[in-house]
């Protein structure tokens, strides 16, 4: 169009003009779905690969800490219920990592990403499980910070992202409430397993927080997410949310939130916290957490201890692909 602005694309993808920019930001403000075969604007592609392949990462990784506890669970149904909610957390990886591949990023190359260090995952899974209540905390804090942050995400103006999250979301909601019965129980028992919740609650609470993201005047990708309704609430608002319904919850447990500034503000009708450390986060997110260094071992050793199933699996396909052309001659 005459006098219309370019926008070079990132990676020297395409011309961008401003009227393509707008006819895109005009279906978002509509609230359509935005579908793989579509145009859309190279930035919004990239963020979308960024945010859904850390997404999947992070389901993977998450899978570790739990793993810890397969060959401890107290009892045989525990080991069961526990088992089923981490073969869960892989399933969302694939499903993500499906979505991501929609985008034009091949799963070999988000994998290479992750285990250079190139990609990030959810800092939470860089903390330990130390006692039998962690696996209870984690269901109970980090898949309801999950739910928290990714119910809204049932509504992203992706179309494939979206609808994988809403599988996703009605399994997170079960693993949040067999996280909180492990809780309850715990709780509810010996004055030792009590100490366990308490400690557990004690190491997870902060971790959960940060699972939402720095504040929102730190967060660089917020604005525009929200603006191509990738995202639908900010950081600071989910953490909010998330605090609000939680803080009943430990009451109800008997529990204390190791926060000795939390207060509830009857004006505003939400709890107010204490500052949040920003500087074990950035630490964290750079790699230097407890676990970050077994974590990205755990996940190269499986990657090559799995050469041989990829590899015997590309050959059956190839077989398939020359049995099928040898018929159609
Ligand atoms: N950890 O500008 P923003 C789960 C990065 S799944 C690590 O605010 P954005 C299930 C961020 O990527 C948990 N990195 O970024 C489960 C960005 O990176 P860049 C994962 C973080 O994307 C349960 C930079 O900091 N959930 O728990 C973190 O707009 C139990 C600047 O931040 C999702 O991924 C963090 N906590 O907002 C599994 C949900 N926070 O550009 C097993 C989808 C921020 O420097 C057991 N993701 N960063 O490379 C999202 O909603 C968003 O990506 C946010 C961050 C909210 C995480």
């Amino acid at each position: 169009m005459a006098g219309d602005k370019t926008t070079a694309a990132p990676d020297g993808v395409a011309q961008e003009t401003d009227e393509m920019l707008a006819a895109f930001q005009a279906r978002i403000d509509a609230d359509e779905r935005i579908e793989p075969d579509e145009w859309m604007p190279a930035q919004y592609r990239k963020t979308l690969i960024r945010q859904i392949s850390q997404h999947a990462h992070s389901e993977i990784v998450g899978m570790l800490p739990e793993g810890n506890w397969v060959t401890r669970a107290p009892t045989l149904q525990a080991k069961a219920i526990l088992l089923a909610k981490i073969q869960d957390e892989g399933g969302h990886g694939l499903y993500l990592y499906a979505a991501a591949e929609t985008l034009g990023i091949s799963r070999a190359e988000m994998i290479d990403q992750l285990l250079s260090g190139a990609a990030k995952y959810s800092t939470i899974f860089n903390y330990p499980t130390l006692n039998w209540a962690d696996i209870g905390a984690i269901g109970w804090l980090v898949d309801g910070a999950a739910i928290m942050n990714q119910v809204p995400l049932c509504r992203c103006s992706y179309g494939p992202y979206a609808r994988a999250m809403i599988r996703i979301c009605k399994e997170e909601s079960f693993h949040q409430r067999q996280g909180y019965e492990i809780m309850v129980k715990m709780a509810q028992g010996t004055p030792e397993q009590k100490r366990m919740a308490q400690d557990a609650l004690n190491r997870f609470w902060w971790p959960a927080l940060m699972m939402f993201g720095p504040s929102d005047k730190d967060s660089k990708h917020s604005a525009q997410s929200m603006k191509w309704g990738i995202k639908r609430v900010s950081n600071d608002e989910l953490r909010q949310k998330f605090i609000d319904v939680t803080v009943p919850q430990a009451e109800y447990l008997g529990l204390s939130i190791p926060d000795d500034q939390l207060e509830w503000d009857e004006e505003s009708g939400h709890y107010r916290h204490g500052p949040i450390d920003w500087d074990e986060f950035r630490r964290v997110v750079s790699g230097d957490g407890i676990c970050n260094r077994e974590r990205m071992e755990a996940r190269r050793n499986a990657h090559e201890n799995g050469a041989w199933v990829r590899e015997a699996a590309l050959a059956y396909a190839e077989k398939r692909r020359q049995r099928a052309a040898q018929a159609a001659e």
